[in-house]
């Protein structure tokens, strides 16, 4: 392990949620809730002064609108989110070649290789300025963690949190760690989790005490060797810039066409299950889930799902799979079957799949590459209840979505139902809007690009939309919508 804290773990603040905030004056400062807003939808995000209440991530939206009222629920905004990581990325980009992205917000970032870093001072440095660099540049905060290793790195972000910079000093590792929960380790789910508990251990250091052997005889050779590695701080995971593009598959051929579509689903987990066993011998996770299908006249189709983070729980690469089997007509008979595992990498988010997986909804970000299907179809805002309307007169307002009103400008949807639809008329540099309610089919009122938040000479438009650390909580008072 170097002996420099020069690896680098960016993490934005509450990101979709700041972007709406930033987007949106109106919801600066108040408990803004973003994901899917049908009744089966999942909460994607959530502000901090969401969060006061109990909102979190990967929560079913039913449940955060109990707990937060008052808050605004809004429909998630991809191609707004992705344009600002696309900038975020290049700005880390501009420290380092190695620049390893976990996910839309988050990366980390040998500084060693770029240069930019060589000790604490350095390191400091070039942290404080990129995070002042992100915040002009996007008008967003990110938290930024520098350690010695990845694990460090990302411990150390989650400790700032939000607005921060941590940095944790070379030495002082194993002491910081001791006393932590066993879940802060990577690769410590829930499962791992109570089974480490059953055992009495639930501090860091206590795997630590418990030995190599122990560890190895309560969870396998390669996940307790490799725990007891993390209960020491040794983390010699490299930063690795674009990860070869790495799978892993199996597929099984039939000597006789299945028909059975019950047989196709159970064949289709088994393999999920066989291709996770491999995964998981590789010491890999993966994002996206790929299903084939050769049928009786040798027509093969892959479909594939692109989770928003690396997973390598079974329960969620069957789901995933099961759910691209739904989408493939087999009724002449299926040949082979394959379930394959890609964009691996060495880190999992399990738990937050694992609630995804029991609140039904899959918690997916919209495709990449090969994926198949389109943003409304697997990204939390996916929602049965809320159909794309039959005849294209019909016009859906969705929370949050941007319109353009030929009299009053730019707006967005505050709320919609019995016909009615109810607009903020505010855009990222003006100061809060008013409210004003039209007809639904009002011809006046079209859907519209959003806007950038940044002017294009790289001004911030206005005040950042988080918040200082000592933020008291109260409920915001904003945009309520209901489907
Ligand atoms: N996300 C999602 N579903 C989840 C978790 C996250 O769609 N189950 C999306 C919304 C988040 C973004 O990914 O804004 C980044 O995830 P983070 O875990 O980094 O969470 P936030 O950035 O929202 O908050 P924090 O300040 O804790 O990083
Ligand atoms: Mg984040």
């Amino acid at each position: 392990m170097r002996n420099a804290p020069t690896i680098l773990h960016l993490d934005m603040d509450a990101f979709f949620a700041s972007v709406e905030q930033a987007s949106k004056p109106s919801l600066r400062g108040k408990a803004v809730v973003v994901g899917g807003l049908g009744p089966r939808g999942v909460v994607a995000t959530a502000s901090y002064e969401a969060r006061v209440f109990g909102v979190h991530s990967a929560m079913p939206t039913a449940q955060a609108r109990r707990l937060a009222p008052h808050a605004a629920y809004l429909v998630p905004r991809f191609s707004v989110y992705r344009s600002i990581s696309e900038r975020v990325m290049a700005l880390l980009r501009d420290l380092s070649p190695l620049v390893e992205p976990l996910s839309l917000d988050e990366a980390f970032v040998d500084l060693e290789a770029g240069g930019a870093a060589w000790d604490e001072e350095s390191a400091r440095l070039t942290g404080t300025r990129l995070r002042a660099r992100i915040r002009a540049a996007t008008g967003l905060t990110a938290s930024v963690g520098l350690a010695a290793s990845k694990m460090l790195a990302k411990i150390a972000s989650e400790q700032a949190k939000p607005d921060g910079l941590v940095l944790i000093e070379p030495g002082t590792e194993r002491a910081l760690l001791g006393p932590m929960p066993v879940r802060t380790l990577p690769g410590v789910g829930p499962a791992t989790g109570d089974h480490l508990r059953r055992a009495g251990i639930t501090t860091v250091e206590e795997l630590a005490e418990a030995g190599e052997d122990e560890l190895v005889r309560l969870l396998g050779k390669a996940h307790g060797h490799a725990l007891y590695a993390m209960a020491l701080a040794h983390d010699e995971r490299p930063v690795v810039a674009e990860r070869e593009a790495k799978s892993v598959s199996v597929e099984d051929t039939y000597d006789v066409d299945i028909h059975d579509r019950l047989r196709v689903g159970l064949e289709v987990q088994r393999l999920a299950d066989r291709c996770v066993r491999r995964l998981r011998g590789a010491g890999h996770s993966g994002r996206t889930i790929v299903l084939k299908v050769r049928r009786y006249d040798f027509s093969t189709l892959t479909r594939s799902e692109t989770l928003r983070g690396p997973t390598d729980d079974p329960a969620v690469v069957r789901e995933a799979a099961a759910r691209l089997l739904d989408s493939v007509d087999t009724t002449g008979g299926v040949r082979l079957l394959g379930v394959g595992v890609t964009g691996l990498a060495d880190y999992t988010q399990e738990d937050l799949f694992a609630q995804a997986a029991q609140t039904a909804a899959p918690v997916a970000e919209a495709p990449e590459g090969a994926a198949a299907g389109t943003e409304a179809e697997v990204g939390p805002g996916a929602d049965a209840a809320q159909p794309e309307p039959e005849q294209p007169t019909e016009r859906q307002w969705r929370p949050g979505q941007d319109v353009r009103h030929t009299e009053w400008g730019h707006g967005w949807v505050q709320g919609s139902g019995l016909g009615r639809v109810t607009v903020r008329f505010e855009t990222p540099s003006s100061p809060p809007g008013r409210v004003r309610t039209f007809s639904g089919d009002d011809p006046s009122l079209e859907p519209a690009e959003p806007l950038p938040l940044v002017s294009s000479g790289g001004q911030v438009s206005s005040e950042p939309a988080s918040l200082p650390k000592s933020w008291s909580g109260k409920a915001g008072g904003g945009a309520t919508s209901r489907p």
